[in-house]
């Protein structure tokens, strides 16, 4: 088999136990564990002078290699149209989407650095395997250097519907950079759909099975929802048991019932919606008052992109605000972590509870879904309560208890409703989420889409 080289904007050459926040992150390292090969990206550093000469670390049978990126192109590249762009597009949240010129000719000049730095990297026979929506262009910069490789696409987020997509200026070149891709995948059926009426819609694409026709080219389309090694996750869970913080966490509650909810701080996740869930499930089902702790785990990210910030202070004044209201001498009913947690123990709080409440606004999948079923002992099953419009909806809604996060008193509904289920049901349905997990779990993402990339 030929070689592989994964791109994504960070690499991250991460030492067993060390944790990573990040699902691309979990889900590329296990990837590339098994296969081998090269991983290539932003080192996370910040250098006086472009560079195109990367740093190199093996670690096992992966390489390294990093570049670091200048203040101006993070600025316009990283902050300004990643995140300041397409994140919050993608996200249907076009009311935070910042626009500018100079911030997408920054992003275009950073994908096509690194397509120099493949030129001089890659034999012909290796695949490419390009993640998320940093690096749209890549493939196309990488024809522009006459690289002739495979080269496959992977969007880890939503792909929206065209007439949102369509208020990005740049629209139509987006989607044309797409097209150089050989492989173009995406997390469900509907983000695959989304991107197809686009095509037929804006450039006249036709699709024959999943094969796409854009002008001269032709890809492949389809969705590679994204999984997890369910068996993993469960020996991680039970590594923790003894640990001192869950523990603390265990004593804390006071066999009070637990609900665990962990996300990066972020717009797209729903937390100030889930927030005020709990303060309605409190108000309207007083036989929980007292009885029931909801815990968040979210580390800060991307702190210097505006709408992060905001969302930041309304979470800190909804958690004040509702424990203000409910907090007894002996009870405290939302603790709110602003941090990172190592993976085992993160898995073990989740093992220690009742509920898993995921309730994002959009989510391309959401990995803590998956890795909460997974963590749950067999025995005694906890229950997830999932949002429909996160990716894993698609596998898991039947399952999970479905809510939608616009609306506040069915997901407090929903809480009730997990934090009351009999032993019996919440068996069946962890049995059947169990199956489906383990269908369709990491290995066979990485294997269906490198082998639809081969082929
Ligand atoms: P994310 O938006 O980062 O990923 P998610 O899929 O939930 O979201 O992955 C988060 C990962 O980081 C999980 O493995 C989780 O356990 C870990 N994590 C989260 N908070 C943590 C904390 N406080 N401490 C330690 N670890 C933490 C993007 C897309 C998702 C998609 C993934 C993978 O936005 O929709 O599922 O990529 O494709």
């Amino acid at each position: 088999m030929s070689r592989l080289i994964v791109v994504s904007n960070r690499v991250a050459p991460i030492t067993e136990g060390k944790s990573t926040a990040g699902g691309l992150v979990v889900g590329v390292l296990d990837a590339l564990r098994e296969t081998g090969g090269i991983w290539l990206g932003w080192s996370g550093d910040i250098s006086g002078e472009p560079s195109t000469a990367p740093v190199t670390e093996t670690v096992d049978n992966i390489d390294f290699c990093t570049i670091p990126l200048t203040q101006r192109d993070y600025d316009r590249y990283y902050r300004g149209f990643s995140n300041g762009v397409l994140w919050p597009t993608f996200h249907y949240r076009i009311d935070l989407s910042q626009y500018n010129g100079e911030d997408y000719k920054g992003y275009v000049e950073v994908n096509q650095r690194f397509a120099a730095l493949l030129a001089t990297l890659a034999q012909p026979t290796d695949r490419l395997w390009v993640h998320d929506y940093h690096l749209i262009p890549l493939a196309q910069a990488c024809r522009e250097q006459g690289l002739d490789n495979r080269i496959g696409f992977f969007l880890h987020i939503p792909f929206p519907s065209p007439s949102v997509l369509r208020t990005i200026p740049r629209h139509r070149e987006l989607v044309l950079a797409l097209c150089q891709y050989d492989l173009v995948g995406f997390q469900t059926q509907g983000d695959t759909q989304a991107f197809v009426d686009y095509a037929t819609r804006h450039l006249d694409g036709v699709l024959e099975g999943d094969i796409l026709q854009v002008g001269e080219r032709r890809i492949r389309v389809g969705s590679y929802p994204i999984g997890i090694h369910p068996d993993q996750v469960k020996t991680l869970s039970k590594q923790s048991a003894r640990s001192k913080q869950l523990d603390a966490l265990k004593a804390g509650l006071q066999h009070r019932k637990l609900i665990v909810s962990v996300d990066r701080l972020d717009y797209s996740k729903g937390l100030v919606q889930r927030f005020d869930a709990f303060d309605c499930l409190l108000e309207t089902a007083p036989q929980h008052r007292g009885k029931v702790t909801l815990v968040q785990i979210a580390p800060p990210s991307r702190q210097d992109v505006q709408g992060y910030r905001q969302i930041r202070r309304q979470l800190e004044s909804a958690a004040g605000r509702i424990n203000g209201k409910w907090t007894e001498l002996s009870w405290t009913p939302i603790r709110y972590m602003n941090r990172s947690y190592e993976r085992s123990l993160l898995m073990s709080f989740f093992r220690a509870s009742q509920v898993g409440l995921v309730t994002p606004m959009r989510d391309g999948m959401n990995l803590v879904a998956k890795e909460y079923i997974a963590s749950q002992p067999a025995d005694d099953p906890g229950v997830l309560v999932l949002s429909e419009f996160a990716g894993a909806a698609a596998e898991m809604q039947d399952g999970a208890i479905m809510v939608n996060p616009f609306d506040t008193k069915a997901m407090a509904d929903g809480l009730d409703l997990a934090l009351r289920m009999p032993l019996q049901q919440r068996k069946k349905r962890y049995e059947h989420l169990m199956e489906v997990l383990r269908a369709n779990d990491l290995s066979r993402w990485r294997d269906r889409f490198l082998g639809d990339l081969e082929s």
